[in-house]
């Protein structure tokens, strides 16, 4: 396994630009990538340590599904102590899960923690108190995340809590664009070249597919949650708290 290194896999203009794809190319350089691309992401990474703190029961089972390298299961494992959970991170990416073995191994928390490489649409999950999903379900074919959101909140005990990150669109397109370019620029201030941007853009088209706001609130909702409200937005990124 070589070190994790700095994004520039966009950097030189390609002949043609493949879809998107979490191998080990993306794996070795995921947390520069995902810092300097998804505004929110360095907020959003501590406070599910909190949400996870306030919403986990003692004794019980959480999950954090689409784990990636671990950021999100870590800091699950953090707001677990002294409870007497069981954590399991879930990837369906081969270079993720082996990666995020390692990770796992640096950090001394108590709390144990179990990686599974699968895919979480076909995962049974079992009786369980707070699941994340930070920046997955976007990746997951739109047709099946309602089914996936019925399994997470019939797993979930009562006062159990999904906490959901998501890439956002709007439907008023000044709003649209507003946003879009202040991500443009987010990623320019980050380093990214224009160039790059574009041919990171349309390698994740097809991959990524951002839902609004209102359309993830209104499925929270049929899919068994009781109390569903975003708790953190940073221009179109926005992560979401639902309590079952
Ligand atoms: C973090 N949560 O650092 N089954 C399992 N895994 C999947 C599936 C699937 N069907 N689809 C996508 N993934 C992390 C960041 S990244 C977000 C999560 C991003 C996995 C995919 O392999 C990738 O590792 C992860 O979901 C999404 O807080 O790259 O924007």
């Amino acid at each position: 396994m070589s070190n994790q290194g700095p994004d520039n896999l966009f950097a030189s203009p390609l002949e043609k630009v493949k879809e998107f794809a979490f191998d080990e190319a993306v794996a070795r350089v995921f947390p520069d990538m995902i810092q300097r691309s998804v505004p929110g992401y360095t907020t959003i990474i501590p406070m599910i340590g909190l949400i996870t703190q306030k919403y986990a029961q003692n004794g019980s089972l959480c999950y954090d599904l689409g784990c990636s390298l671990g950021a999100s299961t870590l800091a699950m494992r953090h707001g677990l102590q002294g409870k007497n959970c069981r954590l399991i991170g879930v990837d369906n990416s081969a270079s993720m899960i082996e990666r995020c073995h390692h990770y796992v191994e640096l950090d001394n928390e108590q709390t144990p923690v179990e990686l599974i490489c699968d895919d979480i649409r076909t995962l049974e999950l079992k009786p369980c108190s707070v699941v994340t999903l930070n920046f997955t379900l976007q990746f997951v074919p739109e047709i099946e995340r309602r089914a996936l959101l019925e399994k997470i909140a019939n797993a979930l005990v009562p006062g159990g809590a999904l906490i959901l990150s998501e890439k956002l669109v709007f439907d008023q397109p000044e709003i649209q664009s507003s946003l879009e370019d202040l991500h443009w620029l987010f990623k320019k201030a980050n380093g990214y070249s224009e160039l790059e941007i574009a041919q990171k853009r349309s390698a994740i088209e097809n991959v990524l597919v951002p839902e609004s706001l209102e359309t993830h609130i209104e499925r929270l909702g049929q899919a068994g949650f009781n109390l569903v409200t975003p708790w953190y937005k940073c221009f179109n990124f926005c992560s979401m708290l639902a309590v079952k």
